[in-house]
């Protein structure tokens, strides 16, 4: 029994992040009532959308009286938008169970946080409860959680659901990390930009957002209730590129050397080998390396003729480029290899659903029609090389 609320097969609602349904309001609330201890639970390699919505849930929470503890690994947070303070208050969850699970920004097994399997599988699925914005896959857990595939971020259906649904006063801080973790997302999806040609950067609303005005009207509530000096520090801390020193540079110059595209033209491929010791030095899947390959796969498909990372051969073979593709070790301490794609036209469900359909039918990725991901979880050199070569084949057969 997958009790999940998707309105991905509704076109009405197709215009980004949904007002919570009132039965969801009302359930969440019934069942946090319930609950004497809770444990939040985010994706792992934790991202600016996943952390500023757990923080802002986390804190809700613990006004409400809740004994909260929080389902993740205290090395994630590094460059993330969390200030000293707030990373002392948080609590690990342990390995009970607590009476209930509320999870955000993930809904697949393979997005479980390191290390807290047991604890999140070994939870009734009635008392998994939370929100996301991922679409629904094989590998989803089992839970009451409400998706809405549509929306843009979490932080955005934290929003609504809080300060909509429920009427929760939220103070400058919460609205400051929502808004965070709302822009980081937006900016993933192309909805938004940050300009970063003036000394204090600023946001750029792309086209696109025009195309989905419930995600916007989200955003634009959110902006309209935060003071300025809290936007521009958003801003900063969101302009990663803008922060990079020496050796992050040079990292970044490398890896444009390294591309490849497949014999149709149609993938650009980055593999980064588990053993790469620049990768490892660079502390390998972080904020940093994140908004660096990002940018990476974007300025890719884009092709842009004036770009000034690609090379004019490189130009040349990605004229029909439709994905880009990076593949990389997760950290140190973990054995999981991962990709990130970014694609246009569904490039990426194309690729996964082949994948899936003819080469390897138990690929743990997913996540949207044009910005996914997917891992192995083993990094014995035949696995990594069949995960790798799968999306070129893949690439080659379909076009
Ligand atoms: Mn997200």
């Amino acid at each position: 029994m997958l009790s999940c609320i998707n309105n991905y097969n509704h076109p009405k609602l197709n215009f980004g992040a949904i007002k919570t349904p009132k039965k969801t309001v009302v359930d969440i609330a019934h069942n946090v009532a319930e609950a004497g201890e809770i444990q939040v639970s985010a994706h792992g390699s934790l991202d600016e959308d996943a952390i500023n919505s757990s923080l802002v849930v986390i804190k809700w929470l613990k006004k409400l009286g809740k004994k909260v503890s929080f389902c993740y690994n205290p090395e994630d947070t590094k460059g993330l938008f969390i200030n000293f303070w707030e990373k002392l208050k948080l609590k690990k969850a342990g390995n009970k169970p607590s009476d209930l699970t509320f999870s955000l920004d993930y809904n697949a097994k393979e997005r479980i946080p390191n290390g807290h399997n047991d604890v999140i599988l070994g939870q009734k699925p009635e008392k998994r409860i939370g929100l996301d914005h991922h679409d629904i896959l094989p590998s989803t857990i089992e839970s009451d959680m409400f998706i809405d595939s549509k929306a843009h971020s979490t932080c955005g259906m934290v929003y609504r659901l809080l300060k909509e649904g429920m009427g929760v006063k939220l103070s400058q801080r919460d609205l400051q990390h929502l808004y965070c973790g709302v822009l980081s997302d937006y900016n993933k999806s192309k909805l938004i930009a940050i300009d970063t040609s003036s000394k204090v950067p600023s946001v750029i609303k792309r086209p696109l957002l025009d195309e989905h005005p419930l995600s916007k009207e989200v955003l634009e509530k959110i902006e309209g209730a935060l003071s300025q000096r809290r936007k521009d520090k958003v801003h900063k801390h969101l302009n990663v590129l803008s922060k990079l020193n020496k050796e992050d540079k040079s990292f970044r110059k490398d890896i444009y050397s390294q591309i490849n595209i497949s014999q149709n033209g149609k993938l650009a491929y980055l593999v980064i080998a588990p053993d790469d010791a620049k990768w490892a030095k660079m502390g390998m899947d972080n904020p940093k390396t994140s908004t660096i390959l990002g940018d990476l796969r974007t300025r890719v498909l884009a092709n842009d003729p004036n770009d000034p990372y690609l090379s004019d051969v490189q130009k040349e073979k990605l004229k029909d480029v439709k994905g880009a593709i990076a593949f990389y070790r997760v950290a140190p301490n973990s054995e999981v290899y991962q990709m990130s794609i970014t694609t246009k036209d569904d490039y990426a469900s194309q690729l996964i659903g082949h994948i899936k359909k003819n080469i390897d039918p138990d690929l743990a990725a997913g996540g949207h029609p044009d910005r996914a991901g997917g891992r192995v979880f083993s990094l014995d050199p035949k696995k990594i090389n069949g995960f790798v070569s799968s999306f070129i084949q893949a690439a080659e057969t379909l076009g």
